[in-house]
């Protein structure tokens, strides 16, 4: 059992989730700004102290201790994003910030001095505020040339530095979350038909920045990065299984877009009985058809179960969509089911569906942790659940490429410990490197190595062979 030579090992973060200096140089305010309790109360007026992100963990001005704890743990990629909101300040400017533009140089720069490949999300739920205010976000076509404005100046600045990007983090999630793709509008007020267009919008959004890629560089490699969530009949009732396909496709939808590049007919159903009508303008469909992604990245923490009569079960919590609770299945501290071999499923499902290379960019375990003295008066945290859990995950990973899937990377969410984005709160942590900040805010900022972090280091250094063997420093 192995895994490939050159599999690409490393940590994933999103930079509304830790940069902090959410006011600094140039930079407008982006939806995160103003939702401090993350999906779970309405975005507020104004930023307010209470919002945890406004300072995250300080990356913008502590990226170098943090890379550098990277490289000691031996990555050979780093997944980041781009805040938008650095970069046009108000996501319809003419011209983009300067300052904001030099970060990323320097953070691209910092990363490659240690061989670390980045990988790069244009928009990880962070688009300029301004959109959400004015333009009631991506249900607004507009944005779709805002979008294209802002990846044609970071693809020509950053070509030489990044070869592999995403698009949009989670595409699937705009249905369930639309806060995080700035539309504000109350699930009253808001249309299935305008979710859905605003999911259009982003569909034809990813396809154009793939080609304005493709053009500026044809060495750049764009990647969808979806939600996957496999889900499981709660009986072997036929309706059952249905309920779950109905469910999957949901999300499949978004990669047989991205992949296939077209409409797929259990869509085109779906929103047919739901009276949607998806305004398509021309050239809509030869953009998605012309232009479809180099490889698919994914998010992967749980699974969920299904039933034609979900009613009579009990309801589970989730990464932005829920489920039924599966008896079979143990769940964080926060209510996420955690299923190892689901991953397995995921990886064989994706890799039969579309032959295309997959990237696992995100999965971990959110769990509090308790900051303790070892014996020689260092600060550390035993966290054993963790490597427990990221273990059995990776464990199932090398089955899918026994199975002959194929896999390019992990990053595991998140290498240091950050803001989480659905509950806005820093102990929900899932990081290898503790980060001495609480939920009030207080703390020093400083980092710790958790146990987990020398395990990982050592999981990168023997490419994959610790993971069977005991593990016991
Ligand atoms: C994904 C998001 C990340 C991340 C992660 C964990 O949905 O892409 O931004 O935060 O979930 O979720 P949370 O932070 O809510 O625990």
């Amino acid at each position: 059992m192995g895994f490939p030579k050159g599999f690409l090992w490393g940590g994933a973060t999103a930079a509304n989730q830790y940069e902090g200096a959410y006011n600094v140089d140039g930079k407008g305010l982006s939806v995160q700004d103003v939702m401090p309790n993350g999906l779970q109360t309405p975005p507020t007026e104004e930023p307010t102290e209470d919002n945890l992100k406004l300072k995250g963990i300080n990356f913008y001005e502590n990226y170098k201790e943090d890379i550098k704890l990277f490289a000691e743990m031996g990555f050979k990629v780093y997944r980041t994003s781009i805040a938008w909101s650095r970069i046009f300040p108000n996501g319809d400017d003419a011209e983009p910030n300067e300052e904001g533009l030099q970060f990323y140089d320097d953070v691209f720069d910092e990363l490659t001095k240690y061989d670390i490949e980045p990988l790069v999300t244009l928009s990880h739920y962070e688009p300029p505020l301004n959109l959400a205010r004015n333009y009631d976000g991506w249900t607004d076509r507009r944005l779709i040339d805002f979008f294209n404005r802002y990846v044609r100046t970071v693809f020509e600045r950053y070509q030489d530095k990044v070869k592999y990007w995403l698009t949009f983090n989670e595409v699937n999630s705009i249905i369930g979350a639309p806060a995080n793709g700035a539309i504000f509008k109350s699930k009253e007020e808001l249309t299935t038909e305008e979710l859905w267009q605003a999911a259009h919008n982003q569909l034809v959004a990813s396809a154009s920045a793939t080609k304005i890629a493709h053009e500026i560089n044809p060495d750049l490699e764009v990647g969808c990065m979806v939600i996957s969530m496999p889900a499981y009949p709660m009986t072997p009732d036929p309706e059952d299984m249905l309920a779950v396909r109905q469910f999957e496709n949901q999300n499949y939808a978004f990669t047989d877009i991205h992949v296939r590049g077209e409409y797929p007919g259990y869509l085109k159903r779906y929103l047919k009985e739901n009276n949607v009508e998806i305004e398509f303008e021309e050239g809509d469909a030869e953009l998605l058809k012309e232009h479809t992604v180099d490889f698919i990245s994914f998010s992967y923490y749980m699974s969920t179960a299904m039933a034609h009569n979900p009613e009579v079960y009990e309801g589970s919590e989730g990464n932005i969509m829920g489920g039924i609770s599966n008896p079979t299945l143990e769940s964080s501290e926060w209510g996420w089911q955690i299923d190892p071999v689901g991953l397995r499923l995921v990886l064989n499902d994706f890799w039969d569906r579309y032959q295309l290379p997959l990237f696992i960019v995100e999965n971990g375990l959110g769990a509090k942790d308790e900051l303790i003295q070892d014996e020689e008066g260092n600060y550390t945290v035993e966290d054993d659940y963790r490597i427990d859990y990221l273990k059995k995950h990776l464990q199932q990973v090398g089955e899918a490429i026994e199975d002959g899937v194929e896999v390019m990377g992990y990053t595991s969410w998140a290498p240091i410990d950050l803001v989480s984005m659905s509950t806005a709160q820093m102990s929900k942590r899932y990081g290898y490197i503790y980060v001495d900040r609480e939920d009030d805010g207080s703390g020093s900022m400083e980092r710790y190595k958790k146990k987990s972090f020398d395990w990982y280091k050592e999981v990168i250094e023997t490419n994959g062979q610790v993971l069977y063997e005991d593990y016991s420093k």
